[in-house]
């Protein structure tokens, strides 16, 4: 199991952390050779969730030879809160002759929650939960989500991608607060690998 908070970190977690470091490594030592720059989006919602905390209101993503990087800001992300659960879907699509996103990586919005990565068909799950190194971090002090999916994730040979993000904050049942980046279901534009 994947937690937020790494009160139960399994040892396929730690092996993911591990490898992701070593990729960024790579990438660094990679980057002094040859500056060529990730290529990289961000992207703006306006504040039109503002019943929930979690209000989107950026996404940036990066996408170079390591992990595909996502930074997600939301209006006042806290590590605990009473104002019930909430998460953030971010799916991606890495293949353009399958229709739609072909992962999505969902987590819970309070420190601690599980976050699981699985591949999808037609936005919906189509495989167990994925053992490919990928992390999700909660920074409530500076109100963002840091997500990593590493490439064997992604698709060794994938040079393009786009993502798709959605808040769902469900403190009032009978009142979901869904905020989509964007229009529902639209995706970033497609980024090549930098
Ligand atoms: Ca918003
Ligand atoms: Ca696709």
């Amino acid at each position: 199991m994947h937690t937020t908070d790494g009160r139960t970190t399994p040892r396929r977690r730690r092996r993911g952390i591990a490898a992701l470091a070593a990729g960024a490594v790579a990438a660094t030592a990679l980057g002094t050779a040859a500056p060529a720059a990730a290529e990289r989006g961000s992207y703006t919602d306006p504040a039109d969730a503002t019943a929930s905390l979690n209000d989107l209101r950026r996404v940036t993503v990066a996408h170079n030879d390591g992990p595909l990087r996502l930074r997600v800001r939301v209006t006042d992300l806290r590590a605990t809160s009473d104002g019930g659960p909430a998460g953030l879907s971010v799916w991606v699509d890495t293949d353009r002759s399958t229709r739609g996103p072909d992962l999505r990586l969902g987590t819970g919005l309070q420190s601690g929650t599980d976050y699981q990565l699985v591949r999808t068909t037609g936005w919906k799950p189509s495989s167990e939960v994925l053992t490919c190194p990928y992390s999700v971090r909660l920074r409530p002090v500076k109100d963002v989500v840091d997500l990593r999916i590493s490439r064997p994730c992604l698709g060794g040979d994938t040079d393009e991608v786009r993502v798709a993000v959605l808040m769902d904050d469900r403190f009032d049942p009978s009142h979901p607060v869904r905020d989509w980046l964007g229009a529902r279901r639209s995706s970033t534009p497609w980024l090549d690998r930098g």
